[in-house]
């Protein structure tokens, strides 16, 4: 009913005249670039009416007519939605749009049509426009050279290139990230990637402790922007600042107050600032509950710890001993000391005991015989004496494995223990301890690879 009536409306307002009436005119600029599939494109759109009467029933639309599909969003017109019932633009007004659309999956430049459609348009040759979006086209190289700035000038010196460490590249169009090892020099290089609108560089295996800073996200357009990249890698902080954790006890009941000493000590020759713990970054949730606000000025939310060069402080903090501990045998506390935003930071963690429960603790140990780095049907270890060893060196219980590798332990304190076989197998590289923990807290069957000794 309403557009019924302002159509009529606006016939009402037209003169007999051709040349007399509303004229819609449209124009489009496009944001320039090289675009890839998944970028937001954006589009300032005017509409005028250039005509000698009001135009109702105005409304636009947008589309891609070919090439690489073009997605937007009608609301973004206004009350020139094409979901409406059209806007009302007076003799004279120009209206300002700014469109937004994603392409879609790459195929070749973008054609977008733009169209103002008003009621009674005296010229309809000035209400539609096609802008090309071009697309990026090809194959980019990412490449540079990762070096430790040992002389601290921020650039490349000679003999600072990082040799041997693992370059490691993934982007949009990479199922798994490429690896590319820095030669004798520290130049690294990776040929034919695939253009991305997003995509990561990082470094593994960096010899000598150095710190490789965030190359950061990369847009691979097709412009060779990162073609000779300068990485640069600084010492880590525990070179300067070290850290000791120790408890009062080796042993606690659930219940108990321990008491934590971190001491810190800056062995360089610079003061270090904002420095913080982050204590229970492992969360295993039976470590002492020590408050943020003990630690003063080094707390995580504070964050204003300082070290004078040659400086040691020595931090104290005690905590109650959760419930849980008593099912796991463990308690303890682990934390790193941070300033923010240096890399390779000092971490020192410190565990004791929580005796008293027992469990039963069943598994398996196997031998990789195919390689496939999983346990299969007929990989067990068979009649093999097997022990839980306790601190590197008691034996505190003995179980033998059946014909497929499955060995019980009965009634064991809970805790933490080194699985070991008699004879000439020994644990695969891989796995840490075994943790014996009561119901309901018991992690169920374990497993473990032996290789032979
Ligand atoms: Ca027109
Ligand atoms: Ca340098
Ligand atoms: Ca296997």
């Amino acid at each position: 009913m309403l557009t019924a009536a302002l159509v009529v409306a606006g016939m009402a307002a037209t003169p007999a005249s051709a040349a007399s009436g509303p004229n819609l005119k449209v124009t489009v600029t496009a944001q320039q670039g090289r675009w890839l599939s998944g970028d937001t494109v954006g589009l300032d759109v005017t509409v005028s009416n250039i005509g000698d009467s009001v135009a109702f029933g105005a409304f636009g639309t947008a589309y891609s007519e070919s090439g690489t599909p073009f997605w937007n969003d009608r609301n973004q017109w206004g009350d020139l939605s094409d979901g409406g019932t059209g806007a009302t633009i007076a003799q004279g007004e120009t209206r300002s749009i700014h469109l937004t659309g994603q392409l879609g999956t790459f195929d070749g430049d973008s054609v977008v049509h733009i169209e103002v459609y008003g009621a009674q348009d005296v010229d309809y040759s000035d209400n539609v426009q096609r802008v090309t979006l071009p697309l990026a086209r090809g194959t980019e190289q990412v490449a540079g050279l990762l070096y430790g700035d040992a002389n601290g000038d921020g650039k490349p010196s000679p003999g600072e290139g990082l040799a041997g460490a693992e370059a490691h590249f993934i982007g949009v169009g990479t199922t798994s990230d490429l690896v590319a090892v820095t030669d004798a020099t520290g130049h690294f290089s990776f040929s034919g990637l695939p253009l991305s609108r997003i995509a990561y560089l990082s470094f593994q295996k960096v010899p000598g402790g150095w710190v490789d800073q965030s190359v950061g996200a990369m847009r691979l357009d097709g412009r060779g922007a990162y073609t000779a990249l300068e990485v640069r890698a600084v010492r880590p902080l525990s070179d300067v600042l070290h850290e000791a954790l120790t408890l009062d006890k080796t042993s606690y009941a659930a219940g108990d107050t321990g008491k934590v000493t971190v001491t810190l000590s800056n062995s360089g020759d610079q003061p270090l600032t904002g420095l913080f713990l982050s204590c229970d970054a492992g969360g295993f949730g039976a470590e002492l509950t020590v408050t943020d606000d003990q630690w003063g000025a080094f707390g995580n939310q504070r964050r204003e710890g300082t070290l004078a060069a040659g400086q040691r402080i020595v931090l104290t903090a005690q905590g109650k001993v959760p419930a849980k501990a008593a099912y796991t045998g463990t308690t303890g506390l682990d934390c790193a000391v941070n300033d923010g935003h240096s890399g390779g930071t000092p971490y020192a963690a410190a565990y004791a005991k929580v005796p008293g429960m027992r469990a039963d603790s069943k598994g398996r140990i196997w031998v990789d015989k195919n390689g496939n780095n999983q346990p299969d049907a007929d990989e067990g270890l068979a009649n093999q004496t097997v022990v839980l060893v306790e601190d590197g060196k008691l034996a505190r219980s003995f179980a033998k494995t059946d014909a497929n590798g499955f060995a019980s332990f009965k009634n064991v304190p809970v805790g933490s223990y080194q699985l070991r076989v008699f004879g000439s197998w020994k644990p695969a590289p891989s796995y840490g301890d075994l943790q014996v923990a009561a119901p309901p807290y018991g992690s169920g069957e374990w497993q473990e690879q032996f290789v032979a000794g």
